[in-house]
């Protein structure tokens, strides 16, 4: 399958961007931590490369913390400033808003010798779906921005005050134009950044039976009530939708209602938690 996605409103949201991110003081930058390396979009890189930033590591809530801690090592090793975060609990409020003032000391510490009392105006970006609007929302305490589970429902910009003297510009989701790495492609279809009209289910489901062929065996088995997990990809439609009892009358077994049951469950953590993207080793 290869994977191509990038829609008119995009182009329009990233002109969009191009023109805002000269009012803003600093970015924050959403990754969703199920595949972080596939959230960077290196078109967010190149706009945003004057700003100070702040990366969220959002969707904390679905990775293990031990898989999680392989980031929060890559990322201070890196000097970069971030917060783990679940958007939907806002519990880090308070160290977001922190280092929020911390990426803008210097800008702060200018309007304060002159006496003033300058806001921080920070832009909000990320891939569809990773959480931005939700973490906007959780920031200013009520439903401001709409979300939603699926790719592209912001649309256009929208301000967002909270009361601690910070605007917040939530953006349309952007995937990069063209992905070079077909993998990340996936991985962000995955993760709902992608729509999914334009994604073939059985070949996605193949690549879920594959993934937990190495990573989920047993939690696989357990879910479909399998004693193993064949060899043969057809194979393993077979015995899942025969337990399942997923048949087309006597046609024989319903492959696209297996598919999409094995993708769902994939990405609702039936399968467990899983974490698709790992630091680069250097
Ligand atoms: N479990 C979990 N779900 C989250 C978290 N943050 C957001 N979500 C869910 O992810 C989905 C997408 O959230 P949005 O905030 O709409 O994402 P967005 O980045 O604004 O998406 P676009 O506007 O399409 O670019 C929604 O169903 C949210 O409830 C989180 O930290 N944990
Ligand atoms: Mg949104």
């Amino acid at each position: 399958m290869h994977i191509q996605w990038y829609p008119g409103h995009m182009t329009k949201a990233m002109r969009m961007m191009q023109d805002a991110v000269k009012q803003v003081d600093c970015v924050i930058y959403v990754l969703d931590c199920r595949a972080i390396s596939s959230c960077i979009n290196p078109k967010f890189d190149e706009m945003i490369k004057d700003k100070p930033v702040l990366y969220i590591l959002s969707k904390s809530d679905l990775v293990e913390s031990k898989d999680i801690k392989l980031w929060i090592n890559y990322f201070s090793a890196k000097g970069k400033k971030f917060v783990v975060a679940d958007n939907i609990s806002g519990r880090q409020k308070n160290v977001i808003v922190d280092k929020l003032r911390e990426i803008n000391a210097a800008m702060l510490e200018r309007y304060a010798q002159k006496g003033a009392n300058k806001s921080i105006r920070a832009m909000v970006v990320g891939v569809p779906n990773s959480g931005k609007s939700t973490l906007i929302n959780s920031l200013c305490g009520s439903k401001r921005a709409i979300t939603g589970n699926r790719p592209g429902v912001t649309r256009g910009k929208q301000w967002v005050s909270l009361a601690q003297g910070i605007e917040l510009l939530d953006t349309p989701g952007a995937v990069p134009p063209a992905f070079e790495d077909q993998q990340k492609a996936l991985h962000l279809a995955f993760i709902g950044s992608i729509k999914e009209d334009v994604l073939y289910m059985d070949e996605l489901a193949i690549e879920v039976i594959n993934y937990c062929r190495e990573n989920n065996y047993e939690r696989f088995c357990e879910r479909y009530k399998l004693g193993d997990i064949a060899e043969d990809n057809v194979q393993v439609f077979d015995d899942i939708a025969a337990n399942r009892g997923y048949l087309l009358g006597r046609k024989g077994y319903d492959y696209d209602r297996t598919a999409k049951a094995l993708v769902g469950d994939f990405k609702n953590q039936k399968l467990g938690k899983i974490m698709l993207d790992f630091p680069p080793i250097n």
